[in-house]
């Protein structure tokens, strides 16, 4: 490690951009997160982790503060057709399931207390592979580490020109938090284990899903599912009378989601020929946008930002873009294979089926990017 103090720019205060400034910060450098929002907060619902992130938000001493409010259903549960599929336990599987203000929170105060200084309102426009970094507002920073955590729209990554494929799926989502109702919903359908994750498919006479997830013992995570093309299934508010025709059993939450704003989100996957440019690196949605199918662009987002940390730190001075060069070399093949099995199940809906966490589903939700062997481990 240098003598002196490093410091790295951060652009985009999500998942990614905070992991990796708590993460930085704890191993001894100087770290400011640029947000372009004005407010620090998350979009979105629900969110779903697994051993990959946890045992990142370990290292970063976030971990008590997740399990506080977060849990493991009993089993992930699949039905088509309102018949059950597979009800599987995930033994030997560490996961999680939370909301993504509980997430956020969490991350957010690691990176304060490991020193990080967070600006909101403030918006990157372009980055230089020397380390130069400039802003909406006119000023520039220069750093030892630039890092685009800009999200799939990334302005670093789109400022260097990386040349980038995008592809989008035929089917997208409308995410909401409500409360449990556990009583109702029982009182519906008495034979039900409420609190399993519950993914209930429709793809006859109607392509219609809902995701049901409990965060914890008051909210419910549900994510509706339907093709871009279907205007009915994809508005928002939800058109309550179709939902609840296919899903009576679910009315009592689904009568929630009809009231709350919500905004549906097309599935795309994006693919950069690189992910580092001298002194720059990108992660999370900035270099990985996948499909949601394996609950995992947090997740990979998540052990990206922790690797990238650790790369850089062992990097001696002057060897840093190199350093980054092997961190994507090695960390990079993971996500890959994450990102196409996501766009795979995506679009052939094979999730449907059940018994999905078997295999290469689980190889990220299994991984441990903070096992110094993991490579041997996982080569072996
Ligand atoms: P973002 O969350 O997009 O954060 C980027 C941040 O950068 C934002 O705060 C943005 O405001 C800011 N920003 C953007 N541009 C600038 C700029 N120019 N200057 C400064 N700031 C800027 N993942 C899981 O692991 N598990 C799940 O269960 C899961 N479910 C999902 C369900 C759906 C329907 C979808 C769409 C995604 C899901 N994901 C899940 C994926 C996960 O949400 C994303 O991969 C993750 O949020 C990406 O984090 P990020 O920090 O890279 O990007
Ligand atoms: N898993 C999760 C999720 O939110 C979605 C999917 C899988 C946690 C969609 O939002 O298959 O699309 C999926």
């Amino acid at each position: 490690m240098a003598e002196s103090r490093r410091h790295a720019e951060i652009s985009g205060g999500g998942f990614a951009g905070l992991t990796a400034a708590a993460a930085l910060a704890r191993m001894g450098w100087s770290v400011r997160v640029h947000e372009r929002a004005p407010e620090l907060r998350t979009e979105g619902a629900g969110i779903v982790l697994w051993n990959n992130s946890l045992q990142v938000l370990d290292k970063i001493g976030a971990i008590h503060d997740l399990m506080s409010e977060s849990m493991t259903p009993p089993a992930y549960e699949t039905r088509m057709n309102n018949v059950i599929q597979s009800q599987e336990t995930l033994d030997g599987i560490r996961w999680r399931t939370l909301t993504r203000p509980h997430l956020y929170e969490t991350l957010l105060l690691a990176a304060r207390e490991a020193g990080v200084e967070v600006v909101a309102g403030s918006e990157v426009v372009s980055a230089t592979a020397d380390g130069h970094i400039s802003f909406a507002s006119g000023e520039t920073a220069e750093a030892d580490l630039v890092i685009g955590a800009d999200g799939v729209g990334s302005a670093v990554r789109d400022s260097l020109g990386v040349p980038l494929k995008r592809e989008r799926s035929r089917d997208g989502i409308t995410r909401f938090l409500v409360p449990r109702r556990k009583a109702e919903l029982q009182a519906l359908e008495p034979d039900t284990e409420w609190d399993n994750v519950i993914d209930f498919w429709n793809l006859d006479p109607r392509v219609l899903r809902v995701l049901y997830t409990p965060a914890n013992d008051e909210e419910l995570y549900i994510a509706l599912m339907s093709p871009a093309a279907d205007a009915d299934g994809s508005r928002v508010p939800i058109d309550l009378d179709l939902w609840t025709s296919i899903f009576p059993q679910l009315a009592p939450v689904l009568e929630v989601a009809a009231e709350t704003p919500g905004k549906y989100y097309g599935y795309q996957t994006t693919r950069l020929d690189y992910w580092t440019d001298g002194k720059v690196a990108l992660i999370g949605d900035a270099a990985h946008a996948m499909c949601p199918a394996l609950a995992q662009g947090a997740g990979c987002a998540m052990q990206n930002a922790w690797t990238l940390a650790v790369a850089a730190t062992a990097a001696a001075d002057g060897e840093l873009p190199e350093a980054l060069k092997e961190w994507e070399r090695l960390e990079r093949p993971i996500t890959d294979r994450t990102q196409d099995k996501s766009q795979w199940y995506a679009d052939t809906r094979e999730m449907a089926k059940g018994s999905q966490f078997t295999g290469d589903s689980v190889e990220a939700a299994l991984y441990n990017p903070t096992d110094p062997n993991r490579h041997e481990v996982h080569a072996a």
